[in-house]
């Protein structure tokens, strides 16, 4: 049950509305998705948010192309991204769409507050300007005079602007660092950190722009708009309430447990985020996490290389529990991963239909086989096979536990699949069908068989976090749709599945697929 002692709040970035989502943005959601799910089932009350960065020259822009109003444009979008966490089965709690005025209002006061404090002061921006890519640049960032991102000339321009004193905090920064080593993960991420950006030295960040609209404009002075990280970060706190009438949400969850973000923007996350919260005198997110990104064989996924995958495709035609599972067990979180139909074909083949689909079948069906259909009594080890597959068990859920604190979600799914594969050997190993054929086996067989329910019983708990449909069809078919056998202490005692419940046989819980077809698809 939820406990108001524990709490969790964790966050994926907002994404930009600016066109349909790809798997790489599904890998984030689904990944804090699985958090949060576990979270919950460990009775924490989480709160887990997600939602989308709506302002910038980018949107602009893009809506522009498409003859349409900035707002028009991204609420399509913004719909079409709900109707997407919708299929993945995303469990938010919130989503935030920087356009709402909940929003608006609290990023123009915290604003007015730091001009007012003397963090943010108006001067004159300098830099070299690229006017295709509408961007400024240092001088050390062009590449032989010329914009380091499309290579033609750039001019020197000024720009009246506001600036944030990054410099006042780097002190206080990288103190923080140091007293919370688990601050950023990966931990290399952190030493990027520290190397990249904060040593050579952080210079007042430009937090303004004239040279565009759709944004939030600056209190008091409108041709200035806030520059759309500041806009964006704050999410985090006013999708809490922070700044309103009512805070009670922010009194509650603030600070975050873990901000959840890509490799590339752990920058925005661990130096600009905290200076700003710092400044507002907030306490700085317990934890940022970095994961790595999703290419395709052709690299890195884009348009005009057509290699951008849909997860819609893949949930149509594979099931939603095939995808949520490969995204997270292919790749350690924070390494980068590769996208090949044949990982995901023989993934979806070997480890779901093949070893715990397989499982659930055949115990079903030597259930119906053997004891009509019903579970008989746990009698404790009855062979050494039955203490051994019980240690497993253990070992499993400590395992599983372990790596899920440190959101390690590929060796928290290779803990669980290696008990589906001791549980499989377990059959092996007594060959319940030889003990069938001889009434002195009886007892033994009982416990083989009531040690193959007991154990799917414990498996469809784990894998709660990550697949959200196979465990509804696994407690259908071993008829424990009553709520306290799937509550996830009961994992730890062995023995919990009362005698007498009825096993239902079914379909398979995931189909085979052909590879080759399927590559070829
Ligand atoms: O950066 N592989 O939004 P965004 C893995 N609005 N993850 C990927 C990925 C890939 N190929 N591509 C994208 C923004 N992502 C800002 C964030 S937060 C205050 C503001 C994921 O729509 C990854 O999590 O560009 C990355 O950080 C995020 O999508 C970027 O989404």
């Amino acid at each position: 049950m939820a406990n108001a002692d524990k709490t969790f709040y964790l966050t994926t970035p907002i994404y930009y509305p600016s066109d349909k989502l790809h798997i790489g943005h599904a890998y984030t959601t689904v990944a804090g998705d699985a958090m949060a799910r576990y979270k919950r089932l460990r009775g924490y009350r989480v709160h887990f948010l997600t939602g989308t960065d709506e302002h910038g020259q980018k949107i602009e822009r893009r809506a522009r192309e498409r003859g349409m109003e900035p707002k028009p444009f991204v609420d399509g979008i913004v719909a079409g991204i709900q109707e997407l966490w919708r299929k993945l089965d995303i469990s938010y709690d919130d989503f935030i769409r920087t356009t709402e005025d909940r929003h608006k209002r609290v990023v123009e006061k915290i604003f007015a507050r730091l001009v007012e404090q003397g963090d943010i002061y108006k001067g004159e921006y300098e830099g070299w300007y690229c006017t295709p890519c509408e961007s400024f640049f240092l001088e050390r960032q062009l590449v032989n005079g010329n914009c380091p991102d499309c290579g033609r000339p750039v001019e020197l321009l000024k720009e009246e602007c506001y600036f944030f004193r990054l410099g006042k905090y780097v002190d206080r920064l990288l103190q923080y660092y140091e007293e919370n080593p688990d601050f950023i993960q990966p931990e290399s991420r952190r030493n990027e950190m520290i190397n990249n950006f904060i040593k050579p030295g952080l210079e007042d960040l430009a937090v303004s722009r004239t040279t565009f609209d759709w944004g939030i404009r600056v209190p008091g002075d409108p041709k200035h708009v806030i520059y759309v990280w500041i806009d964006a970060l704050t999410n985090y706190i006013t999708a809490l309430g922070y700044g309103s009438d009512d805070d009670s949400l922010f009194k509650t969850f603030w600070p975050a447990d873990v901000h959840l973000v890509g490799k590339e923007i752990v920058r925005f996350h661990t130096i600009y985020w905290p200076i700003m919260l710092m400044a507002l005198d907030l306490p700085l997110p317990k934890k940022v996490f970095g994961h790595g990104w999703f290419q395709t064989k052709e690299g890195k996924m884009s348009k005009s290389k057509g290699n951008v995958i849909d997860p819609v495709v893949l949930i149509e035609r594979y099931g939603l529990d095939a995808l949520r599972y490969w995204l997270l067990r292919d790749t350690p979180f924070g390494s980068d991963g590769v996208f090949t139909p044949e990982s995901f074909v023989e993934r979806t083949n070997f480890d779901l239909a093949n070893d715990l689909g397989n499982l659930l079948n055949r115990t079903v069906a030597m259930m119906e086989k053997y004891t009509g259909g019903v579970v008989p009594a746990y009698e404790g080890h009855v062979t050494a096979y039955d203490a051994s597959l019980e240690a497993a068990a253990r070992e499993a859920i400590e395992a599983m536990e372990a790596a899920m604190e440190k959101m390690e979600f590929s060796v928290a799914l290779a803990a669980i699949w290696q008990f589906i594969g001791r549980t499989n050997k377990y059959i092996d190993e007594t060959q319940p069908w030889l003990l069938a054929k001889d009434e002195a086996s009886a007892p033994q067989l009982k416990s083989v068989l009531y040690h193959l329910a007991e154990s799917l019983r414990i498996i469809s708990i784990l894998i709660q976090p990550f697949l959200t449909r196979a465990p509804k069809e696994m407690w259908r078919q071993l008829g424990i749709e009553q709520g306290p056998l799937i509550e996830w202490d009961t994992v730890r005692t062995f023995g919990t599945l009362p005698a007498g419940t009825r096993v239902v046989k079914g379909d398979p819980l995931f189909p085979r697929l052909d590879v080759e077809a399927e590559v070829q698809y």
